[in-house]
């Protein structure tokens, strides 16, 4: 046992130790209200550096698997997941990461209390913040569209914080044909007049939180009247509300015909599924399927860019933490100038994406608390339907570098899974993927652009500079820099598209035609 031994760094409070945070949730939140939440902000941090943390290594260690059939080969599709996922759904009832959006005690400010303990519970939910991504949308289109016994029956429990009560969603639109391009869903919902239900088959290409206890999903609708008979493309597509198991746990016709083998997200029960007569309920209108979905897609999308904040967050805090630890030629990693401006570089980013994820948290808590329609939020509901897409696919784009630098960081340290930075990398990277690819979401932009006839991009650029402007000196010329890339990121990917086929494609394109 000789030789030089490094100091180990330490797990901090991301809470007390993240003065970024502080700053935001300052500006946004009354100063009674700040100090009245501050002690459940700290004590979360606190479980995920430990109840978390041993949770998370639990669920990596000991990933889902799927036991098809029994000894006597009877198909049984039973999904296995550790104790420490289970762990985890109780933990995010009882501390209420989807009640505090929907109880509004706060009013608009609960969204950012909610989103900002979501921040920090990452820590130590790891990819348990999938399954409670789409709980809270499927939360949401029941608000909007449900009726009064999905209300009573799902969404209660949607939104409660008793363990024993709460329940999970999952949100099935991607199918083998298209995944982007969901109007060519093969999935068809046949009304069953016995059940009084609809019953839907097909096959689910990518079900994340297989465990869940409901699910949102899209099918193709048989006309009542005239079976057999279906409107193509996506304006064919409704949505769907079903349980995915019964309270004895039998499988509302569902085959589990595989877990998907993942580059990341190995703690996540990603599976295929055939769907084969699953009893479910229309959701909001016929064949706006499409539409009346896109709820969800608008509140897991912030939670991507709430993600990946998150994991800047840690990245930054770890970095930093090491540098003043960690000596080399003579000087500690934090007074060497280059490492420095390379953290400061990488401080940066993360602030401004952290400024970026609350201005639109901030909108959303104003929209819900006021009302979709109400006159006060009309501007908030234009720019916030711009700087959903926008958000998700920079900070998607700029966590995933960010992961490489933080592991540079450590040196050949960081390469080791020990530091965790590699796990953090795979798992980060999938944000670029799900819930919309670059490219469909710059898609998704131009669409509002065209549809807005430019004036949301001014919107935008104007607000850029209002959501900076608590910042300071080259901080904040630097940090509208860094916001102004996600303009260029945006642009570059659809100026070869636009400038091929001109203004009448995008035009056309943005009316989905
Ligand atoms: C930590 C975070 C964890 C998050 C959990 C992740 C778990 C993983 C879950 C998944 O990945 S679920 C699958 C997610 N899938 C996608 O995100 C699909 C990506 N593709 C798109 O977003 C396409 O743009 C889209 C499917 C919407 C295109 O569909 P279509 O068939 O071309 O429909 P169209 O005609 O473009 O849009 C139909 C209507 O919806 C239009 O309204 P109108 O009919 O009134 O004109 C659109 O304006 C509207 N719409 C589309 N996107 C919208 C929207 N409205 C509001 N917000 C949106 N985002
Ligand atoms: P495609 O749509 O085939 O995309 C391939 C490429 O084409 C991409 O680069 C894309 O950007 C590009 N592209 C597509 N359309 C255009 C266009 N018009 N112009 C230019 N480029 C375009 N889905 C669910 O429904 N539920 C889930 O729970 C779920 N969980 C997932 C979990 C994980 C870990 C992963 C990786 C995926 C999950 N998905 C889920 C699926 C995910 O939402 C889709 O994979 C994603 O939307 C892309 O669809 P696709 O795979 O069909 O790719």
């Amino acid at each position: 046992d000789v030789g030089f031994k490094q100091d180990v760094p330490e797990q901090q409070n991301a809470f007390l130790e993240d003065p970024v945070m502080a700053s935001i949730l300052e500006r946004y939140l009354p100063r009674e209200m700040l100090d009245e939440i501050s002690p459940d902000l700290i004590n979360i941090s606190e479980w995920a550096n430990n109840e978390g943390a041993a949770l998370l290594d639990r669920m990596e260690q000991d990933q889902p698997r799927l036991r098809q059939y029994d000894s006597w080969c009877r198909r049984v599709d039973e999904l296995l997941v550790t104790e420490a996922w289970n762990k985890q759904k109780a933990v995010a009832a009882r501390e209420g990461v989807v009640a505090i959006a929907y109880e509004r005690k706060y009013g608009q400010h609960s969204r950012i209390y909610q989103m900002a303990k979501l921040m920090l519970w990452s820590h130590g939910a790891g990819l348990y913040q999938c399954p409670i991504a789409m709980t809270d949308g499927c939360a949401r289109v029941i608000e909007l569209l449900g009726t009064q016994e999905m209300k009573d029956k799902v969404y209660s429990r949607l939104t409660s914080r008793d363990p024993s009560r709460f329940f999970t969603s999952g949100q099935w639109m991607t199918e083998r044909p298209g995944g982007s391009d969901v109007g060519r869903t093969e999935t068809q919902a046949v009304w069953n007049e016995d059940l009084k239900s609809w019953s839907v088959s097909g096959f689910k290409w990518f079900s994340s939180a297989t465990d869940a206890d409901v699910t949102m999903l899209l099918a193709r609708t048989h006309d009542p009247t005239a079976p057999g008979t279906m409107r193509d493309g996506s304006k064919g597509l409704s949505l769907y509300l079903a349980r995915v198991r019964d309270d004895q746990g039998k499988l509302n016709g569902v085959r589990i015909h595989r877990l998907k083998d993942k580059v990341g997200t190995k703690a996540l029960p990603t599976a295929e599924l055939e769907l084969d007569g699953m009893i479910a309920q229309q959701v909001g209108r016929t064949h706006r399927g499409v539409k009346n979905i896109s709820a969800i897609l608008n509140i897991t999308r912030i939670y991507c860019g709430m993600n990946c904040t998150s994991s800047m967050q840690r990245f930054v805090l770890m970095v930093k933490e090491y540098a003043r630890r960690r000596e080399v030629f003579g000087a500690l990693l934090k007074d060497q100038p280059l490492h420095l401006a390379t953290l400061a570089n990488m401080e940066l980013q993360y602030r401004a994406t952290a400024q970026f994820t609350f201005f639109c948290v901030a909108m959303l808590g104003r929209i819900e608390a006021l009302g979709e329609t109400s006159p006060e939020v009309q501007n908030d509901a234009s720019l916030l339907r711009l700087f959903t897409p926008i958000l998700k696919v920079w900070s998607a784009k700029n966590a995933f570098a960010m992961s490489q630098e933080a592991m540079e960081a450590f040196g050949g340290q960081g390469y080791m899974e020990e530091t965790g930075i590699g796990r953090a990398m795979r798992d980060v990277l999938v944000n670029t993927i799900w819930e919309g690819t670059s490219n469909v979401l710059s898609l998704d932009v131009l669409r509002v652009m065209a549809e807005t006839k430019g004036q949301a991009m001014q919107l935008y650029s104007d607000t850029v500079r209002n959501i900076l402007q608590p910042l300071q000196g080259s901080q904040w010329d630097q940090s509208i820099k860094s916001l102004e890339r996600s303009l260029v990121l945006i642009a570059t990917r659809f100026t070869a598209y636009a400038t091929k086929s001109g203004l009448a494609v995008l035009e056309a394109s943005a009316r989905g035609l």
